[in-house]
């Protein structure tokens, strides 16, 4: 009631509706207020919700398909692995409001402080050989750079394979990981994390990274950018599965800020120096290294002028 009104609505007039008492009302009020919610409450007037706030929780996901939500995790990744195991549908995400234990890539840790950012990890079915698994970053990290664009007009961009940036800082990290037997892809599970009103970043982190909050200087509402986000992400994946990754690749390479820069590149633990020249239909890193091309799918691209 409060969200689809324009104003205050009377204590009394809530109490009428639902068939409940005054102090049902203020008690349910008080809950919603612990919660995080932004409730003015005024004597004689009643209640006003003030729409600027931010709150996560199920209520504010009802009606974004199948998704399980969770206060605290050890990994939304994990999680959505489980859910896969058990079969659920394809696009079922699992969401949560912190983690205790959020993953990057080998083995690195994903800072994950309470109640600031998103955490999501998304259940896919994809029927690709193993050497296609790669572009379901690439295509993730597309549909995150649509919504950041459309929804905050910040000028976000990727650095292959799987970051994305604002003002060469790192916003979105985003993890696939995946199941498999042996000639076959079972589940992947691609988890993104979007740093989206933090504002505090401990020492390591301080220099590298950064939020949208503190690039557009807006606080914008996480279950919003979720639904946009789980809107772009299946408008992409329906693409790519039926057409491949090579139509993305020319949004692809003016978005990725590689391009035309110094990399040292680390893949299968090489070490590769060179100028990143292309991007391939397959999705790949192509690496001029003086000597030839090198392509890279997966690994690390580390741009000369980073530390
Ligand atoms: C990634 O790894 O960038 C993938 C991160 C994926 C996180 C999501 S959150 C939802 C889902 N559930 C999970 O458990 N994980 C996924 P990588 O490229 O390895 O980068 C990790 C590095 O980024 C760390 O070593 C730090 O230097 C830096 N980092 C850690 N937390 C960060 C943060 N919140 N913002 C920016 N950089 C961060």
């Amino acid at each position: 009631m409060l969200k689809s009104a324009d104003g205050y609505v009377s204590g009394q007039e809530i109490a009428d509706s639902l068939g409940v008492s005054r102090t049902a009302v203020w008690k349910t009020v008080t809950a919603l207020k612990n919660e995080g919610y932004n409730i003015i409450s005024t004597k004689n007037r009643g209640y006003k919700l003030n729409t600027e706030g931010d709150v996560l929780n199920a209520r504010e996901l009802l009606g974004l398909g199948g998704h399980a939500f969770y206060e605290r995790l050890t990994s939304t990744n994990d999680m959505a692995k489980r859910f896969a195991l058990d079969g659920c549908k394809e696009f079922f995400f699992v969401a949560a409001n912190s983690q205790t234990a959020g993953k990057g890539r080998l083995g690195r840790e994903w800072e994950s402080p309470h109640n600031k950012n998103i955490y999501i990890s998304v259940v896919l079915y994809p029927d690709i050989g193993f050497e296609s698994v790669a572009q379901i970053t690439l295509i993730s990290g597309l549909a995150v750079v649509k919504t950041i664009r459309d929804m905050t007009k910040a000028d976000a961009k990727i650095k292959w394979p799987n970051d994305v940036l604002i003002n060469g800082k790192k916003v979105v990290g985003i993890l696939t990981e995946m199941q498999a037997e042996v000639n076959r892809i079972l589940f992947a599970v691609v988890g993104i994390g979007i740093n989206v009103n933090q504002t505090v970043f401990d020492d390591e982190l301080k220099e590298k990274a950064t939020s949208i909050l503190l690039e557009s200087g807006i606080k914008y509402k996480r279950s919003e950018m979720i639904a946009k986000l789980m809107q772009m992400l299946k408008e992409y994946y329906k693409i790519f599965c039926e057409k491949g990754f090579g139509v993305f690749l020319d949004e692809y390479k003016k978005i990725c800020i590689n391009l035309d820069r110094e990399v040292t590149a680390v893949s299968k633990g090489q070490r590769i120096n060179g100028i990143a020249v292309d991007i391939s239909e397959n999705g790949e890193l192509v690496i001029d290294t003086g000597d030839g091309l090198v392509n890279i799918s997966s690994g690390e691209a580390t741009l000369r002028t980073d530390s």
